[in-house]
């Protein structure tokens, strides 16, 4: 095989490896840490379950907000996965947190199966991309309960990035919903589209700069029986084609010294 030949089957070997990358594998949930925002005279802390498998997981309980963090600050990512409420009891948050800092600054997607007043506040049946953006960084002390309920309109350190609420956009019991999000890869820019089967509910682009880096995180708040499961975290781009490509450009650039050196 002359060097020519070597360097077309090098480089159509690097692209079939980058292109296998893509074709990721559920995320491991046993490295993920659970966190309550636990308010005195609140409903307690969440239970988050792991399945065997540790690519599913399950808060059990009507808790205060509840979040399951993956403890990675990337900057930008694409996330996909299923989730739903494994109960008819109950019609409150469920959802997942992103661009996370710490425990009172993050942006959140929450979803509300019906209408309904709670500490002072009225949450409105629907979706919603909200951003909290607290003073000390913990939660507890910058965030209420009020300000996890509201849910339509700027409520102390909430901010309503957009909504999606009608007399027909509740949750359903027990029916399993596709999340894909597309975090700061447009830089500053939002992206979830929310399915259930072929039908898509929710397509909505959000933009805004004030966390370009974060964690993501599973939510809840005041709904039991929440299962996440099968979820994909992509860096992107991913670590894996940046050194394919590396390696690409070195073959190439070897394989090109050499044909130099040889050519008399
Ligand atoms: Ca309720
Ligand atoms: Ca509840």
């Amino acid at each position: 095989m002359n060097n020519k030949n070597l360097r077309y089957w090098a480089i159509a070997g690097l692209l079939s490896c980058t292109s296998m990358t893509a074709q990721a594998a559920p995320v491991d949930l046993s490295g993920w840490t659970a966190l309550t925002l636990s308010y005195p005279g609140g409903q307690g802390t969440g239970n988050w379950v792991l399945e065997p498998g540790n690519t599913a997981v399950e808060q059990k309980l009507n808790a205060d907000p509840s979040f399951f963090l993956n403890n990675q600050n990337l900057s930008s990512y694409t996330v996909d996965g299923t989730w739903q409420v494994k109960t008819s009891g109950d019609d409150d948050y469920m959802g997942f947190a992103f661009g996370y800092q710490n425990s009172s600054n993050f942006y959140l997607f929450d979803w509300k199966q019906a209408s309904q007043g709670y500490v002072g506040r009225t949450a409105a049946e629907g979706m919603t991309i909200k951003k909290f953006e607290g003073a000390t960084g913990d939660g507890l002390a910058d965030l209420s309960l009020a300000e996890f309920w509201e849910n339509q309109v700027n409520f102390g350190d909430m901010s309503v990035l957009a909504t999606n609420h009608s007399s027909t956009s509740g949750w359903v019991d027990n029916v399993l919903y596709t999340f894909h999000l597309e975090y700061n890869i447009n830089p500053g820019e939002i992206h979830i589209v929310i399915n259930q089967g072929a039908t898509e509910l929710w397509n909505v682009t959000v933009l805004d700069s004030t966390f370009t880096s974060g964690q993501f995180g599973f939510y809840n708040n005041s709904q039991s029986n929440v299962r996440y499961a099968g979820f994909e975290v992509t860096p992107v781009p991913e670590p894996e084609t940046y050194a394919m490509l590396l390696a690409g450009l070195a073959l190439t650039g070897f394989m090109a010294r050499r044909r130099k050196e040889t050519d008399v």
